[in-house]
């Protein structure tokens, strides 16, 4: 038997990390009728694009899809979020701009509800975490979303930029704080092939990564494969990680 050289001795403990939680990489749980995913993150991070894909993949698979505008400092959020829905065939909810983000949500689960529709998405104001007003809304919101889908039927998705750095460690904290967090949707992963800052927030914070965002179009985004990612951030050829027969 060969050796196992140190780089791949590493990149096995890397995948026994992930393999702790088996969220890593699993699918949104369609569990209740609707079920409701909300999208929070810092400004920017891809929260909005990432709604309209997994609009578009949930609807793909036969599910119908109601799209909550809980985003309501910017009218332009309003409009992003509608044309994600014009273009997969989503059905918007949204109130005015400036209006209460929790009764958007709450309208749009009502809605859905009586629809008989699969599946909420929320998309929220990006907010930076060190905002303690911003993130007492969020809770409000998180509040409603529980209360709405009941219990089980929620899941609260942290987006963020796989450029990020180490920032989103902290984001991951606080936002964890503020939400009952079961993932993290790992964006413009297509501009890096690093993103290594997730493996402290699996790690240390329990938090499994779910999707990976690989481009701007609607169907760029994909479910997290923990060996792929931890090939490309050791920079090891495609399949190294599971050859049999190396001796550790
Ligand atoms: N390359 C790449 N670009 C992405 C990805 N996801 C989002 N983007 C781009 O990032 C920019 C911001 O995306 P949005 O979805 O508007 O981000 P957001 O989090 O909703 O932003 P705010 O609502 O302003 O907080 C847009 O130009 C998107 O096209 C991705 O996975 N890869
Ligand atoms: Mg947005």
């Amino acid at each position: 038997m060969e050796q196992c050289p140190p780089v791949l001795l590493f990149g096995k403990q890397l995948e026994a990390i992930f393999a702790g939680n088996p969220l890593n990489g699993a699918p949104l749980r369609l569990a209740g009728k609707p079920s409701v995913v909300l999208l929070a993150g810092v400004n920017g991070s891809g929260k909005t694009t990432t709604a309209g894909k997994l609009a578009s993949q949930f609807i793909r698979a036969g599910n119908r899809v109601v799209l909550a505008a809980a985003d309501t400092y910017r009218a332009a959020a309003i409009d992003q979020l509608k044309t994600w829905g014009e273009r997969c065939g989503a059905r918007t909810v949204s109130h005015g701009m400036g209006s209460d983000p929790a009764a958007v949500v709450f309208d749009a689960i009502r809605s859905a509800k009586a629809d008989g529709a699969e599946l909420v998405i929320a998309d929220t104001a990006g907010r930076l975490h060190t905002r303690h007003n911003l993130m007492e809304e969020l809770k409000k919101v998180a509040r409603v979303v529980e209360r709405e889908a009941g219990p089980g039927n929620a899941e609260f998705l942290l987006v963020i930029d796989a450029v990020m750095g180490q920032n989103a460690f902290q984001q991951a904290k606080v936002f964890g704080e503020a939400l009952p967090l079961t993932g993290i949707v790992l964006t413009k992963y297509d501009n890096t092939a690093k993103g290594g800052v997730i493996l402290s927030v699996v790690n240390e914070l329990g938090l499994p990564v779910r999707y990976v965002g690989l481009g701007e179009k609607v169907e760029d985004l994909a479910l997290f494969h923990p060996r792929e990612f931890i090939e490309a951030l050791l920079g090891l050829p495609e399949g190294d990680l599971c050859k049999e027969g190396l001796r550790s």
